[in-house]
């Protein structure tokens, strides 16, 4: 999920862009006590897009290079308009997927200003655009690394001005990221160290996050910090407390989506 008005709070609905992804490793075998595979299964489910702003999703896999890439095949589509059996890759020393065709003609509910953020223009599971493709590295690598999180790094860049919006602590990629913001925590740029306070804001708020499973969706305009209550104190900790912060028991359903 992805609040995009960065590098302000904006309404803080986090309702602008909206997946759910899931990652699949084929033929895993042991080789020398580590778990590889030669081949990624990576499925993409836009769920919403409460935002206005020209963003377009991306992912970048930071463990895999472009060059250890063999190919990358589209074997299932639903919903894409136009349909797609490739996708773009952005040029990279890492391997970066442009999921831009996930966001293209979407059929939007009659009288909806958003997609699937208006509790009287929802959108049916079934309707959803989704891409899967599959990834076939050169050689076996590593699995354990690829799914951390800075190293998957599913991030939205905006079409007109190139703004980057990463989870907290990832540099971005070409973006000149605003040090001087005093609404952001300083980040240090010593050397080449990379400093976990990328896209925090002072108060450690965050624009960008994941969850394992399918969690619900904020309405549009609804404040995320009050239909989950122990949201705030999950971010500010940098995800040490309040780990099930959104499980439905602890959530405000009726500022709430599900699907
Ligand atoms: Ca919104």
């Amino acid at each position: 999920m992805f609040e995009d008005q960065f590098p302000s709070l904006g309404d803080y609905d986090f309702n602008d862009f909206v997946v759910n992804y899931k990652v699949q490793f084929q033929g895993i075998k042991k080789v020398d006590k580590k778990y590889t595979a030669q081949y990624i299964q990576i499925g993409l489910r836009l769920k919403a897009i409460g935002g206005i702003f020209p963003y377009s999703p991306y992912l970048r896999l930071k463990e895999i290079d472009s060059d250890e890439v063999e190919s990358i095949e589209v074997y299932e589509t639903k919903n894409v308009i136009p349909a797609i059996d490739g996708v773009e890759l952005v040029p990279n020393k890492h391997l970066i997927i442009d999921y831009s065709p996930l966001i293209k003609n979407l059929a939007k509910p009659a009288g909806s200003q958003y997609y699937n953020t208006e509790k009287n223009a929802l959108v049916a599971t079934s309707d959803l655009p989704e891409i899967n493709i599959l990834i076939t590295l050169k050689k076996r690598k590593e699995v354990k690394e690829i799914l951390e999180g800075d190293e998957f790094d599913l991030y939205l860049k905006r079409n007109d001005s190139g703004t980057e919006i990463h989870m907290n602590g990832i540099e971005p990629i070409t973006y000149q990221y605003p040090f001087n913001d005093k609404n952001l925590l300083p980040v240090y740029t010593n050397g080449d160290e990379e400093d976990d306070n990328y896209y925090f804001s002072a108060g450690r708020l965050i624009w960008g996050l994941r969850v394992p499973g399918n969690a619900a969706h904020a309405i549009e305009k609804a404040n995320f910090l009050e239909a989950y209550k122990g949201f705030a104190k999950w971010a500010q900790s940098s995800g040490k407390n309040e780990q099930n912060w959104y499980n439905q028991g602890n959530a405000d359903k009726s500022l709430l989506i599900h699907n």
